[in-house]
């Protein structure tokens, strides 16, 4: 399949950035949206993921949306019912609307962050285990993937939902060294997110290929994603200043770490 013009949303923001540097050197032609202006991008598309005309005008013509835009963190329920769950049905209305053929989905790690962590010998944190998100924000996502089925199921529009571990620069924390992406082996897998053949909706894990990892990348690598990148590059100045992690630690046995120990945000 050749690569596809694709709508960045969310390009303002961290992985944005890093994905407009990367992506075009896999040959795609970005678009650009974020509600606040993207830096260096004067062409960029100014717009809130609640108005529906200006996403209807954004995805006009793209054959692929990579949807970034959005609370990223925990937040009262409102915000983030209006930015990530009304805002994520408006911009797949949006694309149903306008023929788009597939969204690459930026999920979490906290839609399944109430998942206790594998010990050593148990099987790794398969795709198919069943949603916990940790907190309304992880609750966005995983509501974000569900839609992302009924749009597959109901008008053929294809998602590949991509539950992100923690993508920065560098690992920051022991328990990043098990789910950190890389910036590198994010445009990797995001690019095979877009050119795959048949994807319907097909959810993977987002990370680099981590000698600590605890989930399962084998969907991901069905897509084509070969990460090239591990953390445990970073480990020994992490471990040294924080220790090995204790799986009695509830903040260190459950996927979302802190999110699922953080005392929670109630609507309000
Ligand atoms: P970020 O917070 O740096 O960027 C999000 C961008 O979305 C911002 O530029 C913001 O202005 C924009 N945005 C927020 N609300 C909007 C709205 N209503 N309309 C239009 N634009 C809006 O987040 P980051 O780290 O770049 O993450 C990107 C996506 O990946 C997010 O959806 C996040 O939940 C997800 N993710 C990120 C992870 C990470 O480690 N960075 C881990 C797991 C998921
Ligand atoms: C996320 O979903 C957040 O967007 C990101 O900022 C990190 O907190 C990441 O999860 C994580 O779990 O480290």
């Amino acid at each position: 399949m050749p690569a596809p013009t694709v709508l960045l949303t969310g390009a303002a923001g961290r992985i944005g950035t890093l994905l407009r540097d990367l992506l075009p050197g896999y040959g795609h032609t970005l678009r650009l949206l974020d509600v606040r202006p993207v830096e260096g991008a004067p062409d960029a598309i100014t717009a809130d993921l609640a108005d529906r005309d200006a996403l209807r005008e954004a995805v006009r013509g793209v054959d692929a949306i990579v949807h970034l835009a959005g609370i990223s963190l925990e937040a009262p329920f409102e915000k983030i019912l209006r930015a990530n769950i009304e805002g994520t049905y408006h911009l797949y209305e949006a694309a149903r609307e306008e023929g788009v053929r597939r969204i690459v989905f930026a999920s979490s790690n906290h839609a399944v962050g109430h998942t206790p962590l594998p010990r050593d010998g148990d099987p790794l944190i398969p795709v198919g285990t069943p949603h916990r998100p940790d907190t309304f924000y992880g609750l966005s996502k995983s509501f974000g993937e569900d839609l992302a089925q009924l749009y597959w199921d109901r008008h053929g529009l294809e998602t590949v939902s991509v539950r992100i571990g923690s993508c920065f620069p560098r690992p920051e924390s022991v328990r990043g060294l098990s789910l950190w992406l890389s910036p590198a082996d994010c445009a990797r897998l995001v690019h095979a997110a877009l050119t795959a053949g048949h994807v319907g909706h097909t959810v993977v894990y987002g990370s680099s290929a981590n000698t600590r990892l605890r989930w399962d990348l084998t969907s991901a690598r069905a897509l084509g994603y070969e990460p090239q990148d591990d953390a445990e590059a970073y480990a020994a100045p992490i471990v040294a200043a924080q220790g090995e992690p204790d799986p009695d630690d509830p903040a260190q046995a459950l996927l979302g770490g802190p999110f699922v120990t953080d005392p929670p945000i109630w609507p309000h």
